[in-house]
């Protein structure tokens, strides 16, 4: 697998409780590197956008309303397999079933509130990507 980049969110939960630098640990420590990354405070339709491919879910509203609750810090992480090895650092969406070491694990409140996003995919990494960053903010 080539060097690859992936997006990654630090979520409200976690920017209100000042985790931005213990998270960012446990990437780099990954071997992802942070090669963009801006602290942003969603609007309520910003967030609804970028969550848009889950708004028939029962939880969108939910998502919504906590994703613009407060800061959010925006990355664009790169290295080898980097969608993978970010989802496998963030660990399982459900705190409760997420393995030792884990962000999600560490660090999580609750399903919703589960401190981190990662892409799920090559494709959505590069859409997510584009959503926050222009090219020229990418410093590989
Ligand atoms: P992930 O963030 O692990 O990719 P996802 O894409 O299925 O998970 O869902 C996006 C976010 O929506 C997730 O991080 C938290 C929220 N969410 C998912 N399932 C939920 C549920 N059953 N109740 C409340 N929030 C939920
Ligand atoms: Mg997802």
């Amino acid at each position: 697998m080539a060097t690859q980049r992936t997006f990654s969110m630090i979520k409200p939960d976690a920017t209100k409780r000042n985790l931005t630098g213990k998270i960012n640990a446990k990437l780099e420590e990954a071997g992802l590197r942070i090669i963009a990354q801006k602290r942003v405070h969603l609007t309520p339709a910003q967030a609804g956008q970028f969550y848009a491919v889950h708004k028939d879910r029962p939880f969108y509203g939910e998502l919504v309303e906590f994703m613009s609750s407060g800061p959010i810090v925006a990355q664009v992480l790169e290295g080898e397999d980097a969608v993978a090895k970010n989802r496998e650092v963030m660990g399982a969406t459900n705190p409760a079933e997420a393995a030792d070491g884990t962000i999600r694990k560490d660090f999580a409140l609750s399903i919703g509130e589960n401190s981190v996003h990662g892409s799920d995919g090559p494709d959505t990494a590069a859409e997510e990507i584009s959503f926050f960053f222009s090219g020229l903010e990418l410093v590989g």
